[in-house]
């Protein structure tokens, strides 16, 4: 899987705001917004800036938001950081500041409303670049929130970007794909469209005892109605590497290109799927984890790229920025360019690639056979949708 070659060129895109570099989700919490922040000066400092065109800072509005979630919630979470209004309501039923094991997942922060418009704007305004035919690819590292629902936040994630731009989509596009490599299930994009025939959602993530969001995503989850087997999901054991991920990987979206033939597809690049994360324990190196990137790019759809989850945050940055570069078609040199961020990369030897650690995530003892099994079975759901 070393780098998966394409000569061609692509238009792309790039999303930056800078205003999300310093919102602070607090001192114990692993979600870190300046990462993005991170990944954009390493994006910079390589050159990459120039090879892309910049779309213009536009946050998201209140109305563009309340598309995909609740009047309430919605006016909860702006009355809560801009204090217009006393906020009367048990904020725990919205998912803000539950507590569970002494810490909170959602806490209410400084700059929240701001933060939520920004992060969702950047998606937005990336979706609607593809739409009006002004870009192949267009990137929001800063969005991918997958796990906010409705009518409630959920697993880091305020509003949910990927519902917005895949409506944005569907009012251009006949059949969108949805893509999710982020290590956690994308359980809100999947309830957000398990009815839709329009819509396939994908996603791979670990699926363990205990692993966060728990009971969702398991191989027999398929959707429901019109939406039956248009929703898949491919889960993983811990220890994952490059290569029985791209053995499930590879078969199963070459089988979801063919059958459900989509006009857009929306990929969120969640980089805590790969080795050495906080949270997650598969083993992708950052070559393995861009190599599902160059894939989807191989197909000259067009193409959305968002961020997600990833909370070792100098690979996260790391890997943001060589798939920026796998987007733009440029191989970029392995040391990292001397820039504000530089010292963050001194445990990886400043160089865009580190070494998978085999050691932390062991590999599971059936791994071969689970693999075979469960791509094949995810390929027998994919079979019911050919008639
Ligand atoms: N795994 C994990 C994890 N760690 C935390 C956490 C740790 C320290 C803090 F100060 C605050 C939170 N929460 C979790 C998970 C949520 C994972 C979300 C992943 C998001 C994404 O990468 O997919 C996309 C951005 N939450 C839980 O496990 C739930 C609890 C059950 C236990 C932890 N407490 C904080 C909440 C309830
Ligand atoms: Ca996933
Ligand atoms: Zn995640």
């Amino acid at each position: 899987s070393a780098s998966c070659p394409d000569g061609q060129k692509r238009r792309v895109c790039y999303y930056y705001d800078s205003g999300i570099a310093n919102v602070d989700y607090g001192p114990r919490h692993n979600m870190v917004p300046r990462r993005v922040d991170m990944a954009h000066a390493l994006v910079r400092s390589y050159g990459l800036l120039d090879d892309m065109m910049r779309l213009r800072e536009r946050p998201a509005t209140e109305d563009e938001i309340c598309v995909v979630h609740d009047h309430d919630y919605v006016d909860l979470l702006r009355d809560l950081t801009l204090g217009n209004k006393p906020v009367t309501c048990d904020i725990k039923a919205y998912g803000l500041n539950k507590v569970v094991n002494g810490s909170i997942d959602n806490p209410v922060i400084s700059g929240m409303w701001d933060y939520c418009q920004r992060y969702s704007g950047g998606s937005l305004t990336a979706a609607r670049a593809l739409a009006a035919g002004e870009a192949d690819i267009a990137i929001n590292w800063s969005g991918g929130m997958h796990h906010a629902c409705s009518g409630e936040a959920n697993g880091f994630c305020y509003v949910n970007d990927i519902t917005m731009a895949v409506t944005e989509l569907l009012a251009h596009f006949r059949r969108v794909l949805y893509l999710d490599i982020d290590v956690h299930h994308g359980d809100g994009v999947e309830a957000a469209f398990a009815n839709s025939n329009r819509v396939m959602t994908v996603s791979f993530h670990q699926c363990t005892e205990g692993f966060f969001p728990f009971k969702n995503g398991l191989v027999d989850d398929v959707g429901e109605g019109a939406g039956m087997y248009r929703t898949l999901n491919v889960p993983m054991k811990e220890g994952m590497d490059d290569e029985g991920y791209h053995r499930m990987f590879r078969p199963i979206i070459a089988r979801v290109m063919e059958v459900f033939q989509p006009e857009a597809i929306v990929m969120q690049c969640g980089a805590d799927s790969l080795s050495g994360d906080k949270l997650g324990r598969l083993n992708l190196s950052i070559r393995g984890h861009a190599c599902c990137v160059a894939f989807m790019r191989s197909f000259n759809v067009p193409l959305l790229l968002l961020g997600g989850g990833g909370y070792t945050v100098n690979h996260v940055a790391a890997c943001w920025c060589y798939e920026t570069a796998v987007a733009v078609g440029k191989e970029i040199h392995e040391d990292i360019p001397p820039h504000w961020y530089d010292h963050y990369y001194q445990d990886q030897g400043y160089k865009i690639h580190y070494p998978v650690k085999q050691g932390r995530n062991k590999k599971d003892n059936d791994g071969e056979a689970y693999i075979t099994t469960t791509t094949n079975k995810v390929l027998e759901h994919l079979s019911k949708l050919e008639a």
